[in-house]
């Protein structure tokens, strides 16, 4: 069956090794699927969400998109573009939030995570993120959204926003409803420093995540210094049990290579966290070297990628622009 893809991907620098097993590694194989119309955007508006210095964002912009590329998203086949240069997604999201009763928001604990503590100070935009997200996808008709496993929760809120606005203005449909697509295994990559916290961007310590323009130096050090327990590996999976650290580099290599756990758990079981950590050093760097030579690349050609950016911003337009119309029209405009 053909799907329509939409996802995104913040600029806020450091993308990193979650983000491509989590989410841009599934891009890439679905952009490879004929059948899919795919669209990808670098969501910039979502990055103001918190403070960003206005040189870097505009770099991050690029980087973003450079990533995209050079993890093997044709371009040519997949609409790339930045949101901040379609009008219809603050427009969408402004009518959404008018829909969306507070209660569904204040569950969201994504915004609990990233406010912390001095919620009273965190932006008014990071608390109606998920609303703009929603805004993102239901734009596009989008049939199926793939994302890490973290960003679930505001997926099943764009689902409700949806069938909500069909019901209040009485459409039936109007609004398609959008599937999750959320990897089985390993959609959940860890810190290398606690196996409990997710990896991110804004993590202080940038040994915590492997960066996708890490070099191979940088990521066999890395690897060397990630947090372990002091036992053997484990050769069964329930005996992962409580022991985050272990679970979460045999995931990474496994996800890697594209095996399953069990194949990894008979590789390592019984062996040193050494000898996982040598291996695991190993595949990464021979998968995200050529990945982070693209990047690096890439960043130095900045005309090519703006053009990708307008390019794609030119299409998107025409699908948001006609979308965004007809709501207005739904709701009396
Ligand atoms: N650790 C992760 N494991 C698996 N997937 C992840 N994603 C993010 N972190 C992990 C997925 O990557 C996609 C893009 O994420 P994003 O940049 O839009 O936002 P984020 O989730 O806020 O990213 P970070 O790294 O966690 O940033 P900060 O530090 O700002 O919180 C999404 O599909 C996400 O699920």
């Amino acid at each position: 069956m053909s799907k329509k893809i939409f996802s995104g991907v913040q600029p806020t620098g450091n993308l990193h090794l979650g983000n491509y097993l989590g989410a841009i590694k599934n891009f890439v194989d679905l952009n490879n699927d004929n059948q899919n119309e795919c669209i990808f955007c670098v969501v910039d508006l979502h990055a103001i969400t918190v403070k960003q210095d206005k040189d870097q964002l505009k770099n991050n912009i690029r980087e973003t998109t450079a990533t995209f590329i050079a993890s093997g998203i044709d371009s040519s086949k997949s609409i790339i573009f930045n949101q901040s240069k379609v009008h219809a997604h603050a427009e969408g999201s402004w009518i959404l939030s008018c829909m969306a009763p507070m209660g569904w928001l204040n569950r969201m604990t994504q915004f609990k995570e990233k406010a912390g503590k001095d919620k009273e100070k965190a932006s008014v935009g990071l608390y109606i993120y998920p609303i703009l997200m929603a805004s993102d996808i239901l734009l596009y008709d989008a049939t199926h959204v793939p994302v890490g496993e973290d960003q679930k929760q505001h997926l099943e809120l764009t689902r409700d926003i949806a069938q909500k606005f069909n019901k209040d203005f009485d459409c039936e449909d109007f609004l398609r409803v959008p599937e999750p697509l959320i990897k089985k295994d390993f959609s959940r990559i860890m810190s290398l420093k606690d196996g409990l916290k997710k990896m991110s961007k804004s993590d202080p310590s940038d040994l915590s995540r492997i960066n996708l323009t890490d070099t191979k130096d940088q990521i066999i050090n890395k690897i060397k210094k990630a947090k372990t327990d002091s036992f053997p590996l484990p050769n069964e999976e329930h005996k992962l049990k409580d022991r985050p650290e272990a679970e979460n580099l045999l995931g990474i290599y496994s996800s890697v290579l594209n095996q399953t756990l069990d194949k990894t758990l008979d590789e390592f079981g019984g062996k040193n966290f050494s000898d996982l950590k040598s291996q695991l050093a190993e595949v990464l760097s021979s998968k995200i070297s050529p990945i982070s030579d693209e990047i690096k690349k890439l960043i130095n050609d900045q005309n090519y990628l703006d053009k990708v950016l307008a390019e794609g911003a030119n299409k998107a337009n025409e699908i948001a622009g006609k979308k965004i119309k007809e709501m207005k029209k739904i709701i009396g405009f």
